[in-house]
This record gives structure tokens, sequence and C-alpha cells, in this order.
């Protein structure tokens, strides 16, 4: 059994040949700080763990290897059942070292997980992302030293890094580098320099299933990717009453002994309570409303940049309405389970009948997901909570992603074999409704428009104006390092329409 949050939620690690300085711990996350520091093979590891009370189980070393891990594994039994028997290691950090001593890097093959880890053993520092890359992990290296941390601000002020193998530059943090998504890179601590292992990468074939087969082996792996991310207690599942969350909340429902609770937010503008009122009364959940103005919706533009570290505005607009719901779920950090990602592997965001136009879209969001940072669990970090995303379970994506898109797009429906899946748990209505996305359904992109328009912005202008904004504030609150709280939205708004007017008056 999971406890309510994993050991560590972040890190910050330093691998140093001599004893120089660390950067002092700066996280969006909010949490307590445990600092070690340990000295071996001539080199110096020092770590800041983000944790919630117990730090060991994100820490481990043995023979010469240390492991460093911030999040969780989802696939315990399986992996555990590699090792000797008897060995039952004390938490996934331990786990993980256990699984390297055997297999050495290829160890990140094996695991089903949300995480980011670091392991050094002699001269080597390797830093390891899940399939997903959904704890991002951000490094900066030199000869004689490797840094890393689970938010790019942490390495704000490290000493400028070198080029990494297959790493993407992080914009305005010369030499931080973005560890992709379901990598190994395997550094040489004296050079800082070294090679990338991908360790996954989402399938390019389909598969054809009968209906019946398809919709059992989704409903199956669904449910396992719910158990494995049930903690102690019962769990938060953010519930828009579109059927990706309605399923997570029916199946987290069926196996938890205790009441599930729910949430739904929705603006002074727009709200899906309704929708979600109905699957919250079907299951007898211990359901919220929180209705969040749309003043305070957009004040949070700068925290969901804060917080997600990203630069594309389509993705801000979707993480900002769930960045103001968990600022204001206040209390003892809570798991919340969520129904986010299940669009990309399904085409949910394909609203129409041509199934090559769904598998155009699904091959694109496939191949570009990595770097969004949309799953990060610093968007609830920022209030304390854990976060995690069944649909990007590594198991159930593979599922997903590999079905003909016939099986996605049938009888006029999206995401028809989800829907099949439920049909038992969900009130009929919510299995057969199509939603808005949650953009759309709290009114996030029209308010964001609007400020624009309100700046001057014309209609033809206002994405890429919204683009500016977002990069303007990733350059206030990630790249100089500001709180969000110092930073005004339509200050910063005005700001960019400003410069965009200077540079679109001719010369
Ligand atoms: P979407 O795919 O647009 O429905 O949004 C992704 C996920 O965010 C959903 O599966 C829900 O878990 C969550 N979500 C979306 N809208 C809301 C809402 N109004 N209230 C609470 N959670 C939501
Ligand atoms: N979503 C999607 C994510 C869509 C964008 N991400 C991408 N293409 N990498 C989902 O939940 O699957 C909505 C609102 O729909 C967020
Ligand atoms: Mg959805």
């Amino acid at each position: 059994m999971t406890h309510t949050l994993p050991a560590a939620t972040g890190f910050l690690a330093a691998v140093h040949q001599d004893g120089s300085q660390v950067p002092r711990p700066v996280f969006a996350t909010l949490g307590a700080l445990a600092d070690a520091r340990e000295e071996h093979g001539g080199h110096t590891l020092h770590t800041s763990l983000l944790h919630s009370g117990a730090p060991d189980g994100a820490r481990a070393r043995a023979g010469g290897v240390a492991v460093v891990l911030a999040g969780e594994l989802y696939n315990r039994a399986e992996l555990w059942s590699l090792l000797p028997p008897g060995t039952e290691p004390a938490g996934d950090a331990e786990l993980v070292l256990a699984l390297f001593d055997r297999y050495d890097l290829h160890a990140f093959r094996l695991l089903n997980g949300r995480f980011a880890a670091l392991v050094h053993t002699g001269g080597r520092v390797l830093l390891a992302t899940d399939h997903a890359g959904s704890v991002p992990l951000y490094a900066s290296a030199a000869p004689g030293r490797v840094l890393a941390a689970t938010e790019a601000k942490a390495l704000r002020t490290a000493p400028a890094g070198r080029p990494l193998p297959a790493a993407r530059p992080v914009r305005r943090l010369p030499g931080v580098h973005q560890v992709p998504a379901g990598t190994v890179l395997d550094l040489a601590l004296g050079s800082g320099t070294g090679t990338a292992h991908r360790t996954w990468a989402p399938v390019l074939s389909r598969r054809i299933l009968p209906e019946s087969e398809a919709v059992e082996t989704v409903r199956r792996s669904l449910e396992h990717a719910i158990r494995v991310r049930l903690g102690a207690q019962a769990p938060l599942v953010v519930l828009s009453g579109g059927i990706d969350s309605s399923s997570v909340a029916a199946l987290a429902d069926r196996l938890t002994s205790g009441r599930v609770d729910t949430v739904s937010m929705g603006t002074d503008e727009a709200d899906e309570f309704p929708q979600a009122r109905i699957v919250a009364e079907h299951l007898g959940t211990a359901h919220r409303e929180i209705t969040v103005p749309t003043a305070e919706l957009l004040r949070r533009l700068p925290h969901a940049v804060w917080a997600a570290e990203s630069l594309d505005p389509d993705i801000i607009e979707y993480l900002l309405p769930l960045t103001a719901l968990y600022l204001r779920l206040d209390g003892p950090g809570r798991r919340i389970l969520t129904g986010y990602g299940a669009d990309i592997p399904l085409g949910g965001m394909h609203r129409e009948d041509r199934l090559p136009a769904l598998d155009t879209a699904l091959a694109h969001d496939m191949e570009t997901f990595d770097g969004l940072n949309e799953m990060s669990p610093v968007l609830s970090g920022v209030a304390g909570h854990w976060s995690t995303h069944p649909y990007w379970d590594r198991d159930v994506l593979d599922v997903l992603v590999c079905l003909e898109a016939g099986l996605k797009r049938r009888y006029g429906q999206d995401k028809w074999v989800l829907r099949a899946a439920m049909g038992d748990l969900l009130p009929a209505q919510t299995v057969i409704r199509p939603k808005l996305g949650v953009h759309e359904g709290s009114g996030t992109t029209s308010s964001f428009s609007r400020l624009l328009a309100a700046a001057g912005v014309s209609e033809g202008r206002v994405h890429q104006a919204k683009r500016l904004v977002v990069q303007e504030l990733f350059d206030l609150v990630v790249a100089a390092g500001r709180h969000p709280d110092d930073v005004d939205t339509e200050r910063t708004v005005h700001q960019v329409v400003d410069r965009l007017e200077r540079t679109a008056q001719p010369a």
C-alpha cells in the first residue's frame, strides 16, 4: 500500500569531484527539505529532498551505489519478483538500487512509475525519467560535477554547464538541460558528458482486436492502474463529469473501502457542475464544487507557468484551471487522481469521423508531448498535494496508443472503447456525452483571450500574444526566480502588448 504522498516529491542533487558549492534549493513544490551530504570514492553527493515526513524511502545506498528518487513506482510486485525471495526493499529507492545491481541502467526499462531518479556509482552519474517524463528532470553538468533537479528553477544559480546528449536546453538558463522522457543519461563525472539511452518509446504500430477483447483489455488495464495508484487514505478525484475523469472516479470508488472524494471546479463564467454532479450522485462520492472567480483564475497564470515550467500557451490554458483548483484545496496533502491525458492516446480532441485524421493527430501528439510538462507533479505540489494520471500509466498507455483508430472512433462516438469499457459503472448519459476540454468548460480560453483583447490585441494575433505572455511569465518566475505572487498577470500582458505593437510598427 502506498502512503498518501511518495517519500519524496522532488530533489536537488549534486555530485562533485571537489567540494564545490551547491545551489540553494528553491522549489515551487511545497514540502519539508531534508539535506544530506555523503562522501565516497573521492566524490561528494549532496541531496536536498522535498519530502512529506519519511525521506529515507527516497534515498538508498549500498556497495558504492547511491540512488535518489522522487515519485513512486507502480509495478512493485512485478519488480520484487525479480529479486531473490525474502528481499522486499523498504522503499522505491532501495528497489531501484537492487535492480540496478542486477541490470545496471537497463533497470530503468523495467519500471512503470511516476519518478525522476539519480544514480551515483564510481565515476558515473545516471539521470533517469519515467516513460512519460511525467516528473520533469533538469541537469547542469561540467567536467567534475553534475547537478540535477526536478524543477529547472532550482538550477537557476548553477554555474553554466556543457551541452548534454539528447537533452533540450532550457530557455534563459544557460547550460541547464531537460532530460527527455523515457531516458537514462549515463554521464561520466570526469568529463560531464555521456550517452543517452531511451528506455521507452510510444508504439508506432496499431493492433487489430475484436471489440469485446479491446473493451476488456482497456477496462482491466485501467482498473489495475488505478488500484496501484491508491494510497492508504481514500483518494480525491478531480472530476469534470466527462468520460475520462468519471471512469477514474468510478473505478477508484469500486476499489476503495471508504468513500472517495471528488471535486469539480468552475468559474463565475462557466462550469460543468451539473454533469459532474450526476456522476458524483450516481457513485455516492463526497463531492465538492469550487467556484474560482475569473479574476482569481487569471491571477494564477504566473503560478501555472511557475509550476509547469512550460512555454506552450495551449498547455498552460489546460493547466491553469487545474492549478487554480489545486491552490484552493487546503488541508493536508492529498493523493489526487485525474483523467488528464486520456484524450491523447484515444484521440479525444478529434471530434469527427475520419480515421486517418484521428491517427495523424494521435501520432503527432505522442511524438510531441515530451517537454510540455503537462503532467508535472508540481502543479498540485504547489499546494502540497500529489497528483497521478492513470491513463498515462505505462501499460495503459501502451494498450491505448496501439488500438486501431476504428476502436477509438466508432458508431459516431469519440473514445468509443473507453465508453464501452465503462458502461456498467456510470450513468448512461455520462457514457455517451461528448465533453468540452477543461480550458473550454471553465471559460479559461475565452477569459484569457478577453484579457488580451482589452489590452488592444487584434483577434488574429491573440494566440501569438498568449505565447509571448507565457514566455514573459516563464522568464520572470523560472529564469529570473521571481515568486508568482509578486507577478501581476495584467501588467505582464500590457508589457507584452506594448512590445508587440512596437515591433509591429513600420520602421
Ligand atoms: P479534460 O480532458 O479537458 O476533461 O481535462 C483533463 C482532466 O482534468 C479531467 O479528466 C479531469 O480529471 C480534470 N478536470 C477537467 N475539468 C475539470 C473540472 N471542471 N473540475 C475538476 N477537474 C477537472
Ligand atoms: N486535455 C488533454 C491533453 C491535451 C494536450 N496535450 C497534448 N497534446 N500533449 C487530455 O487530458 O488528454 C484536454 C484538456 O482535453 C487537456
Ligand atoms: Mg479528458
